[in-house]
């Protein structure tokens, strides 16, 4: 087998476009074995059947790997699937090439089967595809490509578990995407500086993405990247989005030393911080190093909840961040998910109390209800409380609620107690075309990201704005 064609099909653009470097850093993997590869970039496609056939005709490929990140918006409250679209190209597909198919990507990891038996394809990739992808396009048959670590196939084998390796491809996804065109829509490039995590929130899904152990990619390697990137394509603003940027210990020091030493001179972002041991001097070196905001992601302010789910700390460690932040230079967005097990009014009440006595730089991400998937520990209570049946196909979103409350009583209860509403994003506001404007606009005007700093002026803009 000699040509890949690569499919990034995601072309949500809210709460921001995001770069394709999963499906990039594949593409890579592939090119570094031999094969010749195209990338088709589905973001910005107006036609995206018209640019498949295109690329097909054109390509004649003998092997097409679909990258699918998203399955669904996670939204409780309006959720959005996006398989139907991915549906109708892999029949399109299948109408004009015989290529051998494999699906993968963030999504994929999470429901392979379901996802296969819905777009009626074969095989999958769970977790990472840097390995999985080029053994299963070189392999002679298809039985032999089924039996690739990390493939899972509809025809029942059992699959071998995916190859979690410690050596990473160098990734360049300038070459393969046209970082530019995200760059005109959020000026920030994503780069992933570790893979894995090794705790055990009751919720999560990351591990079927990224393994249960902590990987870390070397930090000269991470730099390089980034100093890459600035060359190529006049990047000068980064988010790290490993699972969380200070763990495991150690590595955000090894990481931010090398950005100095380095001399990077760069806006730098993290789109996942935990309260857990959060240290002043932490907070120090990530100014230095160039660091302007952050995403926080305790998920409440109390410790009933934070039992509930898992979380390993408390809310002692997480007043204990919000002091240490509240005295930075760095802007935080502080993320909770609110309806989970052991939430009540009062553990609600106190999350309240804790979005009100955020200084005025930072906010609030307030998501309610939890996306159940299977085999995590949310899916077992959910099963135990009656909330979703053993045989529910999980594909369709379902979520967890306590029953303590209903969705609607909380909202009401956040929106009555939360002092400075304009500060507090809720998941369909981020999704409002003013902020997504506002986000276009504040990148035309250069004006200083991150952009949910605007996101009170955004709701003031809208027109269905309650204050
Ligand atoms: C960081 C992050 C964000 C950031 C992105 C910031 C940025 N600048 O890029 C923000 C906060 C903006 C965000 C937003 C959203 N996100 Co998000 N995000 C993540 C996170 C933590 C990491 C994604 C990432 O970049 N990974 C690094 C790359 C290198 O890995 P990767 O893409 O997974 O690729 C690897 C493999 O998947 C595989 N692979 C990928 N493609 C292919 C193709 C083939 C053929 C093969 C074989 C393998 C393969 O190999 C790759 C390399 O190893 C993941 C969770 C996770 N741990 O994966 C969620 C995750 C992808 N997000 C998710 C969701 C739902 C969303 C939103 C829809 C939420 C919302 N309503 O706002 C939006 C959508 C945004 C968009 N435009 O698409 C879900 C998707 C699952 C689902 N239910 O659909 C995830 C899995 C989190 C979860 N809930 O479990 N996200
Ligand atoms: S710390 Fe984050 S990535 Fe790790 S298990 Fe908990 S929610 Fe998942």
């Amino acid at each position: 087998m000699q040509r890949v064609l690569m499919i990034s099909t995601n072309s949500e653009t809210v709460p921001q476009p995001t770069v394709p470097i999963g499906a990039a850093w594949v593409a890579e993997a592939l090119r570094l074995s031999g094969f010749e590869v195209q990338f088709l970039d589905l973001c910005f496609q107006k036609k995206p059947l018209a640019a498949v056939e295109d690329s097909l005709r054109a390509f004649r490929p003998d092997g097409i790997g679909l990258s699918i990140r998203n399955l669904d918006n996670c939204d409780f409250l309006s959720p959005q699937s996006y398989l139907p679209a991915v549906k109708e190209m892999v029949d399109f597909i299948k109408t004009v090439s015989r290529a051998r198919t494999l699906v993968g990507g963030a999504g994929v990891s999470l429901m392979p089967l379901q996802v296969l038996e819905y777009l009626g394809l074969d095989h999958a990739v769970v977790g990472e595809g840097e390995h999985a992808a080029p053994a299963f396009f070189r392999a002679a048959s298809v039985a032999d490509a089924c039996r690739v670590p990390g493939v899972v196939s509809t025809h029942g084998s059992m699959p071998k578990p995916p190859q979690l390796s410690n050596e990473f491809v160098p990734p360049r996804p300038h070459s393969w995407v046209d970082t530019r065109r995200y760059l005109g829509m959020e000026p920030v490039l994503p780069v992933q500086g570790k893979r894995g995590c090794a705790n055990r929130c009751l919720y999560c899904t990351y591990h079927n993405v990224e393994g249960e152990a902590w990987r870390i990619r070397e930090p000269a390697a991470v730099v390089e990247e980034m100093l890459s990137a600035m060359r190529h394509t006049g990047a000068r603003e980064f988010e790290f989005v490993d699972s969380v940027f200070n763990e495991p210990p150690g590595y955000l020091e090894l990481l931010l030393e090398e950005i100095l030493r380095r001399g990077v001179r760069a806006r730098l972002s993290v789109s996942s911080l935990s309260p857990k041991g959060l240290t002043r001097d932490q907070v120090r070196l990530m100014e230095r190093a160039g660091m302007t905001s952050l995403v926080i992601t305790p998920e409440s302010a109390a410790d009933a909840t934070l039992a509930g789910l898992g979380k390993g700390f408390g809310e002692a460690d997480v007043h204990r961040a919000a002091e240490i932040l509240s005295g930075s230079s760095i802007r935080a967005l502080w993320c909770f998910l609110v309806g989970g097990p052991s939430e009540n009014g009062e553990s609600v009440a106190k999350t309240v109390r804790f979005v009100n006595r955020l200084p005025r730089k930072e906010s609030a991400y307030i998501t309610t209800g939890i996306r159940i998937y299977p085999g995590t520990g949310v899916h077992r209570l959910a099963l135990e409380e009656g909330m979703v049946e053993p045989e529910q196909n999980l594909l369709h979103p379902a979520f967890y609620f306590t029953r303590e409350l209903t969705p609607q009583k909380t909202m009401e209860m956040l929106q009555r107690g939360v002092s400075d509403l304009s500060r507090c994003i809720f998941p369909s506001e981020a999704n409002e075309k003013s902020l997504g404007m506002l986000r276009r606009l504040g990148t035309l005007l250069r004006l200083p990201t991150p952009f949910w700093r605007y996101a009170g002026y955004a709701k003031r803009i809208s027109p269905g704005s309650r204050r």
